[in-house]
């Protein structure tokens, strides 16, 4: 509405202005909506943007007043869409809170729970037992050196027993330890004998795999350093380890002969086979019986590696292929199951 005041012109325009933002923020249906009407009045080519552009063409009285009203629309319009934003969803809390399919009570979607590896159970469970038994548990590094597998074994480099377990090699001499009987030196070191010790662990072999042999399994080595230890003692132990393991206080046990450099004797210990009860399956090769580990009498050399003088002192040792055990407790029928990291194999256990 035109009058004949100065400035009247463009107030009146200004007020046209905010009532037509002030409609049309009311109307905004959604927040997409008000992101546009945001953009259209407030924007870098928004409309009120705009009306700044024109200050500089107006009379210089009417300058300053029409800068600030134009701020102040600014200001009146941010806080209408602000506004307008709050009350939209506001209104869609609310409408999810009407509807009465919306239960507020439910239990939320159970997350998946993890559990511990096969291979770790029975292993906690084999320390225990031999805890029980007064054995230290010792744990020592998966790269080793030759002496400590090899060579304190009464194995020197040229000895043909080297060609039974080979090994992947490091730059530096080293190696990734082919068994745990790499722990018996280091152990004779770490514990004051008379003293009883289990080493389980990861090891390694270079060699083909099948549905019995990995490239890298676990075992747990036993030692007892003593005045005087006997087989006798040996084999109780091992029947007292398979009746907590495998559950079965009848497990019948044997020992045959088996060379080890750094066991004499050595044996190989037999479990009867727990399928066919010793008449003969395809899981024994019929003979009635499985072979699950080596054991013996400590070699002299050895006790001399670790530091300990044989005619003072005996030892026992065995090595426990743990990734058998697993297999022959779960009855898992191929070893390369256990590492390959399949959740819907493990989540079995
Ligand atoms: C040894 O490793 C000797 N250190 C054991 C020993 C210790 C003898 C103390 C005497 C005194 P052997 O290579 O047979 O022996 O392995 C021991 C056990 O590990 C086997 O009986 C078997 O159960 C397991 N084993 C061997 N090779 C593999 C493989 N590639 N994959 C899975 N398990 C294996």
């Amino acid at each position: 509405m035109a009058t004949d005041e100065p400035g009247a012109d463009w107030r009146t325009e200004l007020d046209q202005v905010q009532a037509r933002w002030q409609a049309a923020v009311a109307a905004g249906a959604d927040v997409a909506a008000l992101r546009t009407l945001e953009v259209d009045a407030l924007g870098k080519k928004g409309e009120i943007t705009a009306l700044v552009r024109r200050t500089g063409a107006l009379p210089p009285d009417d300058r300053r007043a029409f800068g600030a009203a134009v701020g102040a629309l600014r200001g009146v319009v941010e806080g209408w869409l602000a506004e307008r934003a709050d009350d939209l969803q506001a209104a869609v809390l609310q409408a999810e809170l009407d509807d009465s399919t919306f239960d507020v009570g439910r239990p939320a979607a159970a997350g998946r729970v993890g559990h511990v590896h096969p291979l770790s159970q029975v292993q906690a469970e084999v320390e225990d037992v031999f805890r029980s038994m007064g054995f230290h548990v010792l744990d020592y590094p998966e790269v080793d050196s030759d002496f400590s597998n090899f060579e304190s074994l009464n194995i020197p480099s040229w000895h043909p027993a080297r060609e039974m377990q080979d090994t992947f090699w490091l730059d530096d001499g080293n190696l990734l330890r082919t068994h745990t009987s790499a722990g018996q030196v280091r152990a004779m070191h770490a514990f004051e004998a008379p003293f009883r010790a289990v080493f389980p662990g990861k090891v390694f072999r270079y060699e083909a795999t099948d549905a019995s042999h990995e490239h890298t399994f676990h075992q747990i080595e036993g030692l007892m350093i003593d005045r005087v230890v006997s087989v006798g003692h040996l084999l109780d132990s091992m029947r007292t380890l398979l009746r907590a393991i495998l559950r079965d206080a009848a497990v019948e046990v044997r020992l045959r002969p088996g060379y080890f450099p750094f066991v004499e004797p050595g044996f190989e210990l037999d479990i009867r086979c727990r399928v066919c009860g010793g008449g003969g399956c395809s899981v024994c090769k019929q003979r009635g019986w499985l072979e699950l580990l080596p054991c013996g009498l400590v070699h002299p050399n050895v006790l001399r590696a670790g530091g300990l003088d044989p005619d003072h002192w005996q030892g026992w040792a065995f090595g426990l292929g743990l990734s058998r055990l697993v297999m022959m407790r779960f009855g898992v029928p191929d070893v390369r199951l256990l590492l390959a990291g399949d959740v819907r194999f493990l989540a079995q256990f």
